[in-house]
């Protein structure tokens, strides 16, 4: 074999016109080519309908349509050079396209695809266009590439280097990498869109059988016969995609659905043996690993929850059940518990759990009810929950014809502790009179912060003698226990103004809260640090 890369520029004595076979083959890839190009327009100007799943269509149609344009000019070379320049334009989408190809159905299947993955998968493609292009400098790609000895040109005779053999092996496993995905999921795929599998399954193997049947020699001679059956491809995904909607509906496999759900799920069988269980479990639980298979419940709740109380009854009904997790850094999951049945007649055939980690809702819960019923400065009931409990207490005091106390409180000339102190001491001499009143209490009295310096006291089961000596003594508590603060010794007093429930059946708590503060009102009046006794009239 002779090698002709030093004629590059001289056209081959043997130069024919046209034969007939040759143009057929010129219109052949051609028309491919601008099927490619049509369909590549088509999805292009509606991939805002498409989503992301039409961009490695688009690359795919781009680097077919390439490879046919370049190959239809390159069967109009008549020199070597123009042979060679129009081979490595080729190369910009032969190589490519199935590797766009691969990608398109690993999206389409719901892979999910980093840039890396993407940049590692054209590696390959890359390499061969920078080899085929340098080829001149190592033959790396090709041996040898001459022109046909009798057909002449266009036709080529070549002999592959261990690039291309490379290229072509990545080739075929883009093309069985993506079979063997399309048929994995053919089972998990609702049968509407089984033709979608199917249309991107043959629409693959008519460029590879192709491929193939050059390989072995069947095709004529020093011709690529790939690019003029992609045409045929294109008409096929053209079809698919107005008849099944292949880029609008894409059926996502059950298996996908089933790890990306954020709960965790762990199925079990019949009799109660771990099954199965999903990626968002794994990660929630690092402990549950695939060993764990055919356990029994006790086993995988010991290992999700390290403990064994609480477990779940595996009978047909739905439940619901929250789980503190033992040992450190303690969190709370609700797990609900349902019976799983192939269909609504047949008996049950096993159990799934749902599992969500409600740690951080908990929480916030707390923290909302803290919110809602608790005074921020003096960590005691506010106003809200003093009205929510008392309310009670007072009707059941009423209806039980038991006696019922309310304690008023105001701290004296506040005013002049905020003026004097700062408004920061006057914050802190409230909680000192909050700690005071809490240390003195016993367990279960209802003691709240009733408005700004004012707080309150409900008494259940207290006639107004009795509130009338805690109020006393309270008082003398508050008088005789100063706040230091950096130092400072702050003095406060407090009046106090105490009425008990009348009794008479059309009282409020209302009527009794209003009776308290004109007691109240009277130790101020009196000269403050007093208690004072509601004796006036009633409703
Ligand atoms: P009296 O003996 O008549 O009760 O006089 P007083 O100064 O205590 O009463 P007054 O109602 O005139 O003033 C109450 C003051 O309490 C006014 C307000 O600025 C202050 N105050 C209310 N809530 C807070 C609070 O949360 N922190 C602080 N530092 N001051 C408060
Ligand atoms: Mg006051
Ligand atoms: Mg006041």
């Amino acid at each position: 074999m002779i090698d002709n890369t030093s004629e590059e520029k001289r056209p081959l004595p043997g130069l024919k016109p046209l034969t007939s076979a040759l143009t057929v083959y010129i219109t052949l890839v051609c028309l491919s080519g601008v099927l490619n190009l049509l369909l590549m327009l088509h999805v292009l100007m509606r991939r805002n309908l498409y989503g992301s799943v039409s961009s490695f269509f688009v690359l795919a149609m781009a680097a077919t349509a390439t490879y046919c344009f370049a190959y239809a000019f390159s069967l109009t070379s008549s020199t070597l050079g123009q042979l060679r320049f129009w081979s490595v334009i080729q190369y910009f989408g032969m190589p490519f396209a199935p590797a766009f190809g691969l990608l398109f159905v690993m999206r389409y299947l719901g892979y999910r695809l980093s840039g890396q993955r993407v940049a590692a998968m054209l590696a390959i493609p890359a390499m061969a266009l920078i080899s085929n292009a340098t080829n001149e400098w190592h033959h790396l790609h090709y041996k040898q590439y001459n022109i046909h000895e009798l057909l002449g040109a266009p036709y080529n005779d070549i002999e592959v280097g261990p690039t291309y053999i490379i290229m072509g092996c990545y080739i075929l496993v883009c093309f069985l990498a993506s079979y063997s995905m399309l048929i994995s999921r053919w089972m998990d795929t609702a049968r509407p869109y089984r033709q979608q599998i199917v249309s991107l399954f043959v629409a693959q193997m008519i460029p590879m059988t192709t491929s193939f049947l050059y390989l072995i020699g069947v095709t004529p001679e020093g011709i690529d016969p790939v690019p003029m059956v992609t045409g045929l491809s294109s008409i096929l995904m053209w079809w698919t995609i107005e008849s099944s909607r292949l880029l609008t509906i894409i059926p996502i496999a059950k298996e996908t659905i089933f790890h990306s759900i954020s709960d965790g799920v762990v199925v079990l069988d019949e009799s109660g043996k771990l099954v199965e269980y999903n990626e968002s479990c794994r990660r929630m639980f690092p402990r549950m690993d695939r060993s764990m298979f055919g356990q029994s419940l006790k086993a995988v709740w010991f290992t999700l929850f390290g403990k064994n109380d609480s477990l779940p009854v595996l009978n047909a009904r739905q439940q619901e059940i929250e789980v503190i997790s033992a040992g450190s850094g303690e969190r709370v999951y609700r797990v609900r518990v349902s019976p799983l049945r192939q269909n609504e007649k047949r008996n049950q055939t096993g159990t799934v759990m749902i599992i969500s980690d409600i740690t951080e809702m908990k929480m916030m819960q707390q923290k909302l009810e803290r919110h809602a019923y608790f005074d921020e400065l003096t960590q005691i009931c506010n106003r809200r929950a003093f009205f929510e409990r008392c309310e009670k207490e007072y009707v059941k005091a009423k209806r039980g014809d038991v006696p019922f106390t309310i304690v008023l409180f105001d701290i004296d000339n506040f005013k002049k502790v905020n003026d004097t102190y700062g408004h920061n001491a006057g914050d802190q001499v409230l909680v000192h009179v909050a700690n005071i009143i809490n240390s003195c209490l016993k367990e279960n009295m209802l003691f709240a912060r009733y408005g700004g310096e004012e707080f309150v006291l409900a008494l259940f089961g207290k006639t107004v003698s009795y509130g009338k000596i805690l109020a006393e003594s309270l008082r003398q508590q508050i008088a005789s226990r100063p706040l230091v603060l950096n130092g400072t010794v702050i003095r406060v007093t407090s009046s106090f103004g105490v009425a008990e429930a009348s009794g008479d059946e059309r009282e409020t708590l209302q009527n009794l809260l209003h009776c308290s503060d004109k007691a109240l009102y009277e130790a101020k009046r009196g000269g403050r640090n007093r208690v004072s006794v509601y004796k006036g009239a009633r409703v």
